[in-house]
């Protein structure tokens, strides 16, 4: 195996013998075998497009969840990977039959199947790409189009789709099997990426508002009731949606955790008296924090931490997650799923056990910061906020991210922090004040929530009569760990958002001469220590 597609990814190289996040090598082999008949099939399915062939959604929807399987943390069930890729084969077949030049297409498209999966794994990899460079800017890309997959997924699920998104989706990874194409034509696709990354954002973004309505300003409450409860995680809101109303008058209560946290600032799932709070903090805590709830989880997305033997059976996925021995929720888009077995599971379980005792505050997504826009420009003219810092993204377990705490409590206290994704809960517990009532951490809500961040940010260089993104007083100072962060991060870059700065370390797939491309021309940047990086934003205060 090898595989570098994340921030934990080991000696900051690759992990080649099992993964730290917990994958095998048999797992991860397979996934690159997943992703190499998702090109394939994605070669096909753009050359039909270029006959003016219409592409059915069914056929989008098993791309786009093909590559979100193969997320950090999504899933680590070798079976459910083998059966993607023999449904991939099997709705490829006919569809290649149609391609007027078959032989123009790349060998990922044209290969049936035949052969030892195993042996084809091995060959397909990563490393199969033998340019550094070249294999860099395909891997950026890919690992881009693996975010925008899972949130076009989720679009998916409130039946929303984009078929220029899911063009571009499966040409751009038809492109990564192009040998014709330069690094220039490679760096030109991966700010198209970031292009669509804004575009898919934006779709899931009116996706959940048309569903659930704008997300308002919310305490979420962060201590536990007396009933038994279901814990659910990830991203995807409509299986919260589907949860709540099976749960409704059973006497099991809902809790968020990670990720869901941001469901609570909807206002439709303000009216399910059994959504009682979240619970714990992000991803990775949750082998002591699932421990500790008693009750089942549904793990909607990524992340998963391979499970403890005291709770694996109450851990329960669905969509794109799984995990071998955990129980699979089936469900297709449009499909109600039924939920019946974690209900049942959970009456015949304890209350959780309280963690803390408070509330957080949240909600703060485009609608709601626009309809404070008069207070937040307000305070701006007047100096009493001096500069936003976005510090959005990813959480993780390296000890190094107590650098994001630390940078958090060192802000000078005329600055508010913009904050969407998990990374928040490395500093929103912490009492950082307000400014004249205005929270000095407003979360816009999960990572895809990035979207609003961008939102405002063009809304204030509208107001304040600017001509470039650039001349706003926001810093950005991202963590990254998964792939949706780099969905996130080349959309920045699209929106010509420069200097951005990246932590923990920078991604390990990023050759030295493609890291070289992104801080020439974008300004990126590591972190140093806190006191280096204060002394870098603020030193002329
Ligand atoms: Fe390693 Fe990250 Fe890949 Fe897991 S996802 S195998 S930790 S690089
Ligand atoms: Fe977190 Fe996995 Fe990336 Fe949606 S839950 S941000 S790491």
């Amino acid at each position: 195996m090898f595989c570098y597609q994340c921030q934990e990814t080991a000696g900051c190289a690759g992990c080649t013998r099992a993964g730290v996040c917990g994958k095998t090598a048999q797992v991860a082999n397979t996934q690159d075998l997943l992703v190499y008949v998702t090109k394939g099939l994605s070669a096909v399915t753009t050359a039909l497009r270029a006959q003016g062939e219409a592409i059915p959604a069914s056929l989008n929807q098993l791309i786009t969840l093909n590559l979100f399987t193969t997320i950090t943390n999504a899933n680590f069930d070798q079976e459910a990977i083998l059966q993607r890729i023999r449904d991939t084969l099997a709705a490829k077949a006919p569809l290649l039959a149609q391609v007027q030049d078959p032989s123009a297409l790349p060998a990922a498209a044209r290969w049936d199947g035949s052969g030892d999966w195993e042996e084809k794994a091995a060959q397909v990899g990563v490393l199969s790409t033998e340019n550094e460079d070249i294999r860099s800017l395909r891997e950026l890309i890919t690992y881009g189009l693996k975010g925008l997959s899972a949130y076009s997924k989720h679009a998916n699920a409130l039946l929303q789709a984009d078929e220029e998104i899911d063009a571009f989706l499966q040409r751009a990874l038809a492109a990564t099997l192009d040998d014709t194409l330069t690094a220039d034509d490679l760096v030109a696709l991966t700010l198209e990426t970031g292009k669509y990354g804004v575009s898919g954002m934006a779709l899931l973004d009116q996706a959940n508002t048309q569903a659930y309505g704008n997300p308002e300003i919310t305490r979420v409450q962060l201590g536990v009731g007396k009933n038994p409860g279901i814990l659910v995680s990830g991203h995807d809101l409509r299986d919260l949606e589907m949860l709540l109303e099976q749960t409704k008058d059973t006497g099991v209560d809902v809790y968020t955790h990670s990720e869901m946290l941001p469901a609570h600032y909807y206002p439709a799932f303000k009216k399910y008296p059994h959504f009682v709070g979240n619970y714990g903090n992000a991803w990775w805590k949750q082998k002591e924090e699932f421990e500790s709830f008693h009750g089942p989880i549904l793990m909607t997305t990524n992340c998963i931490v391979p499970p403890k033997d005291s709770y694996k059976d109450r851990l329960y996925t669905t969509g794109a997650a799984g995990f071998p021995g955990c129980k699979h929720i089936p469900g297709a888009i449009g499909e109600e799923k039924d939920f019946s077995a974690l209900i049942e599971h959970a009456k015949r379980c304890a209350p959780p056990a309280e963690l803390e005792q408070g509330e957080i505050v949240g909600g703060f997504a485009h609608a709601q910061v626009l309809a404070l826009a008069d207070q937040v420009v307000e305070a701006v003219k007047s100096g009493a906020i001096k500069k936003f810092v976005v510090m959005a993204g990813c959480d993780g377990r390296a000890k190094s991210r107590s650098y994001y705490t630390d940078f958090a409590k060192a802000l000078p206290r005329d600055t508010v922090i913009l904050t969407a994704g998990c990374a928040k809960y490395k500093y929103n517990k912490l009492d950082l004040g307000d400014i004249n009532g205005i929270p000095r951490v407003l979360d816009a809500g999960q990572c895809n929530d990035s979207y609003s961040l961008a939102v405002i940010a063009l809304k204030l260089k509208e107001v304040f009569g600017l001509s470039d993104i650039n001349d706003l007083p926001i810093i950005y100072n991202i963590a990254w760990y998964e792939q949706k962060a780099v969905i996130v991060l080349l959309a920045l870059l699209y929106l010509g958002v420069k200097n951005i700065h990246l932590g923990p370390t920078l991604p390990a797939f990023l050759s030295p001469n493609v890291a070289k491309v992104l801080v020439e021309n974008f300004g990126i940047a590591g972190i140093r220590t806190v006191e280096e990086d204060m002394a870098l934003f603020f030193g002329e205060q």
